[in-house]
C-alpha cells in the first residue's frame, strides 16, 4: 500500500485514490452500511483506499468521551468485519494524523463564510443542536475539505447527503490551484445508484442517522428480533398498495430501497412479487433481507473485537502511514502558501 500511494513519477501504474471516512457519533446504521461501508469493500481492489474514522468531526457534537474512544475502536472492528484488509487499505483515526487539522486552517482561509452558512447539514445540525450551535459545525465541511485534499484523493464515495459538501471541497481545491498553480487535487463524488439515501424508519422524510433516537434507525449490531421490532414499527400510509413513490409514499418507498440495495431486485420487480400482499409482507421480507446481510458481519466484528491488541496494531500501522503520505502533501501546501520553512 506504501509502495501503491508513491508519486505517479515513482509508479506509473499508481491507481486513484480513494478517501472516505465515518463519524464514531454511535454505532453505524442501516444507511451507513448500504451508502458507504459496503461500497468500501468493493473498491479496494481497484483503488488505493483510505478509509478512516473522523472522530474530529464527531466532536462538533457533544459526546461522551469514554464512549466516543470505544466507539473509535468498534468501527475499526466493523471495517474489518465487512472485508476491508488492512493490508490493501490505510485504516486509521483522524485525531491520529494532525495534517487534518493543519490543513482545515489553511484552507479555511480559502473558504467564504457565506459557502458555510448555505450548508443544508448546517442548518439540519443548527436546529438538532440548538443548544450548541457551535464554530466546529459550521467549518466543518473545511475538515472535510482537508481530509480529502491532505491524500491528493481523486474519489470520494459517499451517500447523496454528503454531495454538496464534496462540491465545496471541489471549489476550494480549484480556487487553491488558481492562486497556487496544481497542488490540490480535484475529487470526483462516487455515489452508489441505490440506497444513496436510506430514510429514518419513523420519520421516513429525513435522512436515516446514528445520532436519531434508538428506533428511528437500524444498528448493524442489532440482533435479529430488534429489526424485526423496529421494521415492524416503520412508518408506512393507509393506501396499502406496494409502489415506488419517493415523494407520496416515503415510507413504503424507503423499506422498497433497503431491500432491493440488499437482494438485488429492482423496484419493479418488488412491485410484481408484492402486488395484492400487504405491508406486513414487505416488512418481514425487509426484516429477513437485513438479519441476513447483518449476521456474518456480526460475527466476524466479535472476532475483531476479541483481540484489542491486534485492533491496535492495525490502528498504530495505519496511523504511521497516513503521517507520511499527509506530510508530503503538507510540505508543498506549507511552501506555496509561504509559511516560514522548518
Ligand atoms: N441514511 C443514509 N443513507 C445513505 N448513506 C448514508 N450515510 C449516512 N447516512 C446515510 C453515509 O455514511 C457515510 C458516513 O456518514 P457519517 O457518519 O460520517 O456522517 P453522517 O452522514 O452525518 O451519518 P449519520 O449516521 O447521519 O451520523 P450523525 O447522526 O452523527 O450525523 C457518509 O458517506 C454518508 O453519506
Amino acid at each position: 500500500m506504501q509502495a501503491q500511494l508513491n508519486s505517479k513519477a515513482e509508479n506509473p501504474k499508481k491507481k486513484p485514490i480513494i478517501f472516505s471516512g465515518i463519524q464514531p457519533s454511535g454505532m453505524l446504521q442501516l444507511g451507513n452500511y448500504i451508502g458507504a461501508l459496503r461500497n468500501f469493500k468493493l473498491l479496494q481492489d481497484d483503488y488505493d483506499c483510505l478509509y478512516c474514522i473522523v472522530d474530529l468531526h464527531a466532536i462538533t457534537v457533544r459526546q461522551e468521551p469514554a464512549k466516543l474512544r470505544k466507539l473509535c475502536y468498534e468501527l475499526v472492528a466493523l471495517y474489518l468485519a465487512v472485508g476491508l484488509d488492512p493490508e490493501r487499505s490505510l485504516i486509521y483515526c483522524q485525531s491520529h494524523v494532525s495534517g487534518h487539522t493543519e490543513l482545515a486552517w489553511i484552507l479555511g482561509c480559502y473558504t467564504y463564510m457565506g459557502e458555510l452558512q448555505r450548508m443544508t447539514q448546517f442548518k439540519d445540525k443548527t436546529a438538532k443542536h440548538a443548544e450548541n450551535i457551535n464554530a466546529g459545525l459550521l467549518t466543518y465541511p473545511v475538515l472535510m475539505a482537508a481530509d480529502i485534499l491532505l491524500f491528493k484523493s481523486n474519489l470520494v464515495p459517499i451517500g447523496a447527503d454528503q454531495k454538496q459538501h464534496l462540491e465545496l471541497t471541489r471549489d476550494i481545491a480549484i480556487r487553491f490551484n488558481n492562486i497556487y498553480g496544481n497542488v490540490l487535487t480535484v475529487p470526483e463524488p462516487f455515489i452508489p445508484k441505490v440506497g444513496a439515501r436510506i430514510m429514518s424508519l419513523l420519520e421516513p422524510t429525513r435522512k436515516m442517522s446514528k445520532s436519531d433516537p434508538e428506533d428511528t434507525y437500524i444498528s448493524m449490531l442489532d440482533s435479529p428480533d430488534a429489526v424485526r421490532r423496529k421494521l415492524k414499527r416503520a412508518v408506512t400510509d393507509s393506501e396499502a398498495s406496494i409502489r415506488f413513490d419517493a415523494e407520496s409514499k416515503p415510507g413504503v418507498s424507503n423499506l422498497m430501497s433497503i431491500y432491493c440495495s440488499l437482494t438485488g431486485s429492482t423496484l419493479r420487480q418488488i412491485e410484481d412479487d408484492f402486488a395484492g400482499k400487504g405491508y406486513g409482507h414487505l416488512k418481514s421480507a425487509v426484516a429477513e433481507a437485513v438479519i441476513e446481510t447483518l449476521a456474518p458481519i456480526q460475527s466476524e466484528y466479535a472476532r475483531f473485537m476479541s483481540d484489542k491488541g491486534a485492533l491496535d496494531q492495525i490502528i498504530n500501522n495505519g496511523a504511521a502511514r497516513a503521517r507520511s503520505l499527509a506530510d508530503r502533501t503538507m510540505a508543498t501546501v506549507r511552501k506555496k502558501v509561504g509559511l516560514a520553512p522548518m
